[in-house]
């Protein structure tokens, strides 16, 4: 029952974002991702930018797993912006 719940509330969530959103959020909000941004992230020469990059990296994680997957996306292009994508 309660992982019904659970699912229902990240159903909910997936479908209140806009489909461009949503397929951003298929395509980021995954912990395959998420490792292949912080193996990117390892690689950046420049430091300021880097540590811009990790922070919206750790929110983005962080939303990930609260199924905020519109703060998981938002994050995570605050994060491409950062690495220059
Ligand atoms: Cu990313």
């Amino acid at each position: 029952m309660f992982r019904l719940t659970v699912l229902a509330a990240f159903m909910i969530a997936i479908g209140c974002l806009p489909a461009s959103a949503q397929d951003k959020a298929k395509e980021w909000c995954t912990n395959a991702h998420m490792q292949q941004m912080t193996s990117q992230i390892g690689k950046m020469t420049d430091a300021a930018k880097k540590k811009e990059a990790k922070s919206h990296l750790a929110m983005s994680k962080a939303a990930m797993k609260a199924k905020d997957m519109a703060g998981c996306v938002k994050h995570m292009e605050q994060a491409h912006q950062a690495m220059g994508l």
